[in-house]
């Protein structure tokens, strides 16, 4: 068998390469677990460079891992990184072309930079390799690959959505975009709805690929395991003691537009001001840690979050009780599965989201005997998997206020039968199988 090459934009720091660090690094850990494997990309350094500056490819061997990784100038970065790929494609794909900052310029130097990575990672290319690159970051890098003559099998995994052809076009130039994607042997997007999309397009334009679905999942047995053992650590019993018995609410999101933290507020705030009886009888702690700072539209999303938070607790907040309890930093990963364990709701309303993991994860820590409520957006990847959740639409406020109205007093009966219902797909559909149907499916559509 030979190697699985693995590419995608940043690679795991140092520190975090024996654990698993994001939410990547954790799907792809039982895809690296066997034979040897290369995982190629950005090292998440930025240098300075000059006319003519080349990076060099650094190695490191962790076990069977070789991890190579190159540095990018501030130009790179800038260019590629913030403004195309997340200032450009990130609006676009989440369906909102009205914050796609778009210049000619940044189209180039996210080009160059995927043929960067290309002229970089041949050299450590080795015969009986699958090729397997990760996102948008890198949609044109199979062809970069192919441009110099790589034969190799090479997919392609899209982790968040793809809108339909009449928006997506949008985007100048996203008939090239498309037609690079010919390269690919196979193609792997989250839901139906995105493969629908994507292979409209692909027929629009008049392009020879297809995209398939493989939904991604988490690793529910480390996560339940996670969730019950850190139930003892002193911060969790912090708290729990902080709640004082009454039921906790929970929202655990990058702050990023795409899931819905404002319109969330907006319920939140419609709940209380419509059912007053839950006033100072719940708590509400909304982790959002700070995403692409630098990124303007996520500089002023932190702003009118800020504020509403305030409002918030200005506006419903006692000298005992504080309506929202929001966190803009990280909680360590060893907290948050017994976080969401305490919790008595989940709230996930994004507008737009490729899957979200947060909603399996809080799946997976409940109790069985006395699980939570998950309320739920129709506009996450996860929804067709998860129709028990309560669902509503993130846009609509009122609709947050009952589902919360409902999830609080939801007699534990039915709290166990919608969990029954929502729990055996968790187990079913996860990080192990996602990477093991993609990896099938490349090693049969082109045997290395
Ligand atoms: C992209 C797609 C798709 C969050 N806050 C903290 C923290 N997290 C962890 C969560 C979860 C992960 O980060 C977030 O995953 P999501 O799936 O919810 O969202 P994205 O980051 O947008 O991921 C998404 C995913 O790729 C995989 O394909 O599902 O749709 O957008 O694991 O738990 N972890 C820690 N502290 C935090 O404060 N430790």
């Amino acid at each position: 068998m030979g190697r699985l090459v693995v590419v995608s934009n940043r690679v795991p720091a140092a520190q975090g390469r024996l654990q698993s660090a994001g939410g990547l690094a954790v799907a792809l850990r039982a895809a690296l677990k066997e034979g040897s494997c290369l995982w190629f990309g950005w090292s998440g350094r930025q240098v300075a460079g000059h006319d003519g500056y080349d990076p060099e490819v650094s190695l490191d061997e962790v076990g069977n891992v070789t991890y190579a990784t190159i540095d990018l100038t501030h130009a790179e970065y800038d260019g590629f990184y913030q403004k195309y790929s997340n200032g450009i494609l990130w609006p676009l794909c989440h369906y909102r072309a009205g914050l796609m900052n778009y210049d000619r310029k940044d189209q180039k130097i996210y080009q160059d930079v995927n043929a960067l990575f290309a002229r970089k990672l041949l050299p450590l290319l080795q015969p009986g390799d699958r090729i397997w690159i990760h996102d948008y970051h890198l949609f044109p890098l199979g062809q970069a690959l192919r441009d110099l003559g790589v034969t190799a099998p090479i997919g392609f995994f899209l982790h968040i959505p793809f809108p339909p052809w009449s928006l997506m076009r949008a985007l100048p130039h996203a008939d090239g975009l498309l037609r690079t994607m010919q390269a690919y042997d196979v193609i792997g997007v989250q839901t139906e709805d995105d493969a629908r999309n994507m292979n409209d397009g692909f027929s629009i334009v008049g392009v020879e690929a297809k995209a398939r679905v493989f939904p991604i999942g988490i690793d529910p047995e480390n996560f339940a395991k996670q969730a019950e053992e850190g139930l003892t650590h002193p911060d969790v019993k912090k708290l729990k003691e902080s709640l004082s018995g009454k039921p906790f609410i929970i929202g655990v999101d990058r702050l990023d537009y795409s899931k819905g933290l404002l319109a969330r507020f907006k319920g939140y705030e419609t709940f209380l001001a419509r059912y007053p009886e839950h006033r100072g009888k719940v708590d509400y702690l909304q982790v959002a840690p700070v995403s692409r700072g630098n990124v303007p539209e996520y500089r002023a999303l932190r702003r009118d979050l800020d504020e509403a938070a305030g409002r918030i607790n200005g506006t419903y907040g006692t000298y005992d009780w504080t309506p929202i309890r929001y966190l803009t930093h990280p909680v360590p990963r060893a907290l948050l599965a017994s976080f969401y364990r305490l919790a008595d709701v989940a709230l996930v309303t994004p507008l737009r989201d490729g899957m979200n993991l947060v909603a399996k994860e809080y799946v997976a820590a409940q109790d069985k005997a006395d699980p939570g409520v998950l309320i739920l957006s129709h506009f996450a990847g996860a929804a067709p998997e998860m129709e028990s959740a309560l669902m509503v639409n993130p846009h609509d406020a009122d609709e947050i206020a009952d589902a919360l109205h409902k999830a609080l007093t939801m007699p534990a009966g039915e709290r166990r039968a919608r969990w029954d219902l929502l729990e055996p797909d968790v187990w079913r559909v996860t990080a192990v199988t996602w990477a093991y149907n993609f990896i099938t499916a490349l090693s049969e559509a082109r045997p290395a």
